[in-house]
């Protein structure tokens, strides 16, 4: 508005010297107007096309010209200077007077260089956040009301200014920029153009300062200098937790305990406490800060934990954490407590969280309870026939599984088996060797229980034999044999009973306790005792039995029994030995019913004499004769003719016996008519013999050959026949 309105005066003055004033003082200005340079020449031509004039001038300061009767007229300075300067031209008109006009003139001036400065002083060194003054000062410059002064940040325009005072002398002009800087504005760069704008009859002057660069400073600062606590996770730095910026770049300072520390180093779980941060930048600020070192949560827990049923136990897990985790134990996907004491049922898998607000992990551990074996109830006594199959089954619950181990006599035809937690025992073919207590121990690391059964196997001796002692089984009659029973693998042997048969007649009662065992030295008691040893032992019984003739082949027997008690079989195994056959030696007896003591014979017809006697071995028999005992004949049948006393002597092992036999020679001739027929038929037949093999030789003699293997076979049937009969009639006797 204010420069508008001198525009417009001017405009309304031209209006009125251009219309009334022309009208009445008809000059023409040739510029109307002009702007010249301080110090430049100019010229403005003053014209008239009045005729009737009188005269016409300049009146100025510089290059006036005085009246001159002229039409046109010209104001000329070489050398403009004069800042006022306003030339009027005159028309002196004959004959009513004068008139006059002003040309515009508009004297310039224009610095060279302007200048900038700040209130931050030449440096540009501005804190962040306060106020600064840029000032650009532009010296001699006219007229001021035509100046813009431009601010630029960089290429951008940031403030327009034009002076709100009006002269036309030189004045030194001002421009002030306020400004607050940010940290952005670091490095920015600024600069003031001026900008003296004489359009349109004049020039536009532009001159621009030089570039002012600011620095700006701040901080230091951090976002714990606000904090009194700080949360670090571990591993972290100080550094990175708290950074600190600003400019000039601060130099920071932790310490502990008043001690330096390296705000570079991670920073582990026992660093936590209290700190002092001294950043020093653009100010030194001292910050105590109580640091908190976030970890975890750690979770160790052992993979797998063993405890006893209903005892208390030290399972836990080690948890480590800041903030202090929480701890949540899961089993099948539910929550649960842990129990004081654990019982079988709470063996499993267990997951355990420990969680914070950072983070949560878990664990799973295996539980395993531990109790004790049960009872064993299907362990049973049994009772069983020899040759049988026993199967005695032991079973206990317990975790962990109970191992199973059994007490008996160890045998080969025992088979222990552990299976699916059963322990079974097997007797294959029991025998005696078996019977006896079993007990299984079922145990674990809980405890261990057992429970023993009896097994009892009716059994029987392995065999049982006969034999005499010594080498013979033969004796003399009355003499006593010792017989012996040998009862091989019986258990238990303190229970034999030895029986002894005659025949099928018992020989005497039951013996009991006569055994003794056999190949034993009587000096070792342990193994000499049958009641000591419960394995099978072969043992012995012995008797002494005084035999006569008639116990000769008789067949002894002995029974082995064993009386195994009330607990044992209802029918007590027996076993009987094979026969044994008694042979008896006894001495000869003649059998003097067959021969007399006195035996009368006629002369000639010899009487037969036989000798027959009984003994065992067969007696032999030899006759002999007269008082020099001349031996007559083999064998027990003689023929005695001859008076005499005949001697028949019987003899075996055992004795000789003899019986005399004293003939007595009597007239007898029916004896000798005997022997005359007799001799007789004796001649006749030898002669018929004679004549028939005379006949057979001559004849028959190819057939004869052949016939004679013929004749052989039954031969050999017949000696074969005789053995075969020999046979049985041993047998019979
Ligand atoms: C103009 O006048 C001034 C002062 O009067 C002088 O200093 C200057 O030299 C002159 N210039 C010329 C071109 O004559
Ligand atoms: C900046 O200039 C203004 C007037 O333009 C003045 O009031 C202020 O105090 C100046 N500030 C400084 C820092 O020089
Ligand atoms: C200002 O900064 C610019 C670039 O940013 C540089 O070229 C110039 O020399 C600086 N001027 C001063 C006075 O520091
Ligand atoms: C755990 O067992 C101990 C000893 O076996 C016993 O004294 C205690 O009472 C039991 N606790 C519970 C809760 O059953
Ligand atoms: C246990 O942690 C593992 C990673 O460590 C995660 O994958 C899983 O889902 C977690 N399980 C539960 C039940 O939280
Ligand atoms: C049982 O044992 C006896 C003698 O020890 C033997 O003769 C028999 O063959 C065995 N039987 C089986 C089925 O093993
Ligand atoms: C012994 O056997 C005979 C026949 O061989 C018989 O007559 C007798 O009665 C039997 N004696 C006994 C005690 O059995
Ligand atoms: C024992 O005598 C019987 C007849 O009494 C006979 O059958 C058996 O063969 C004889 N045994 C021996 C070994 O002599
Ligand atoms: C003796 O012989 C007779 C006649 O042969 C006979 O009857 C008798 O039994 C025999 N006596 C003895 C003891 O053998
Ligand atoms: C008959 O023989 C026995 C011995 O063989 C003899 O001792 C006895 O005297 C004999 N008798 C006579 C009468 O010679
Ligand atoms: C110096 C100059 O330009 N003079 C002129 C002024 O005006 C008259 C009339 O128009 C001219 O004739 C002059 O030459
Ligand atoms: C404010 C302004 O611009 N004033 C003047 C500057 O100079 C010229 C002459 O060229 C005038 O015409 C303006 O009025």
């Amino acid at each position: 508005m204010s420069e508008g309105t001198p525009f417009v005066g001017l405009f309304v003055g031209f209006l009125l010297s251009a219309t009334g004033v022309h009208a009445s003082c008809p000059i023409e200005l040739s510029p109307r107007s002009v702007v010249v340079r301080y110090g430049d020449s100019v010229s403005v031509n003053c014209s008239t096309s009045e005729s009737q004039i009188e005269g016409m001038g300049w009146e100025a300061v510089q290059g006036g010209m005085s009246l001159d009767k002229v039409n046109h007229l010209a104001w000329t300075v070489e050398n403009l200077t004069d800042w006022t300067i306003s030339p009027t031209c005159f028309l002196n008109l004959s004959p009513d007077g004068q008139c006059q006009k002003k040309p515009t003139v508009v004297l310039y001036t224009f610095p060279e260089t302007i200048g900038i400065s700040s209130s931050s002083g030449s440096r540009g060194g501005m804190d962040e956040g306060k106020e600064y003054n840029f000032t650009c000062h532009i010296h001699n410059i006219a007229p001021v009301q035509n100046l813009t002064v431009m601010w630029y940040k960089g290429d951008a325009m940031i403030d327009k200014e034009t002076s709100d005072i009006s002269s036309v002398t030189p004045v030194n002009h001002l421009s002030v920029l306020s400004f607050k800087p940010t940290r952005k504005d670091n490095g920015a760069t600024f600069r003031c153009k001026a900008l003296l704008d004489l359009s349109p009859e004049g020039p536009q002057l532009i001159a621009s300062s030089q570039e002012f660069n600011i620095t700006v400073y701040f901080g230091p600062e951090s976002r714990c200098f606000s904090l009194e606590q700080l949360e670090i996770l571990e591993g972290e730095t100080l550094e990175n937790a708290c950074h600190v910026t600003g400019r000039p770049s601060p130099s920071v300072r932790w310490l502990k305990a008043n001690q330096p520390t390296d705000p570079a180093v991670p920073l582990k779980r026992t660093d936590a406490g209290w700190y002092t941060v001294e950043a020093e930048g653009a100010v030194l600020i001292p910050k105590d800060l109580l640091v908190y070192v976030l970890y975890g949560p750690e979770l160790k827990c052992p993979d797998t934990y063993t405890a006893m049923e209903d005892a208390p136990h030290n399972l836990s897990c080690n948890v480590r954490g800041y903030p202090k985790p929480e701890i949540i134990w899961y089993k099948d996907g539910e929550e649960v407590e842990l129990p004081e004491n654990f019982t079988r049922d709470d063996t499993g898998q267990y997951l355990i969280t420990a969680s914070t607000a950072l983070s949560s992990v878990n664990h799973t551990v295996d539980i395993n309870v531990i109790y004790p074996p049960s009872q064993i109830v299907e362990l049973e006594d049994s009772d069983v026939p020899v040759g049988s199959t026993v199967r005695l089954k032991c079973s206990s619950m317990g975790n962990p599984r109970p191992r199973y181990s059994w007490d008996y006599y160890q045998a080969t035809n025992v088979v222990v088996e552990n299976e699916d937690g059963v322990s079974s025992l097997h007797i294959h073919n029991a025998t005696a060797y078996n019977m006896g207590s079993y007990t299984c121990h079922a145990s674990n690391d809980g405890g261990n229980v057992s429970k023993t059964a009896r097994v009892t196997v009716k059994e029987t001796p392995d065999s049982v034999s006969i034999r005499p002692v010594g080498d013979s089984s033969s004796v003399v009659e009355q003499r006593e044999l010792q017989l012996r029973c040998d009862i091989t693998g019986v258990a238990p042997a303190a229970n034999v009973a030895v029986r002894w048969f005659r025949g099928n007649e018992t020989l005497e009662p039951l013996v009991r306790g006569s055994l003794r065992v056999t190949g034993c030295q009587p000096q070792n008691d342990s193994t000499c005792d049958p009641g000591a040893v419960r394995s099978p032992l072969n043992v012995s019984s012995t008797i002494s039995i005084t035999l006569n003739k008639t116990d000769n082949g008789v067949e002894f027997r002995c029974e082995a029994q064993l009386d195994l008690g009330p607990r044992g079989p209802q029918t007590p195994p027996k076993m009987m030995s094979s026969p044994f056959n008694v042979t008896v030696y006894y001495k000869p007896t003649i059998n003097t019913t067959k021969l007399p003591k006195t035996i009368p014979v006629f002369n000639g017809y010899p009487e037969e004499l036989v000798c027959e006697a009984d003994g065992h071995p067969a007696p032999k028999i030899q006759w002999l004769y007269g008082a020099d005992n001349v031996p007559r004949g083999s064998g027990d049948t003689i023929f005695v003719s001859e008076a005499g006393v005949y001697n028949c002597t019987a003899s075996n092992q055992v004795d000789s016996i003899y019986h005399e036999v004293n003939v007595i020679l009597k007239e007898d001739y029916l004896p000798l008519i005997a022997g005359f027929v007799a001799v007789t038929v004796i001649v006749i037949s030898i002669i018929f013999v004679f004549i028939f093999s005379i006949y057979y030789k001559n004849t028959k003699m190819r057939r004869y050959s052949l016939k004679n293997p013929k004749l052989e076979t039954p031969s050999s049937n017949v000696a074969h026949n005789g053995w075969d009969m020999q046979f049985p009639m041993t047998k019979l006797s």
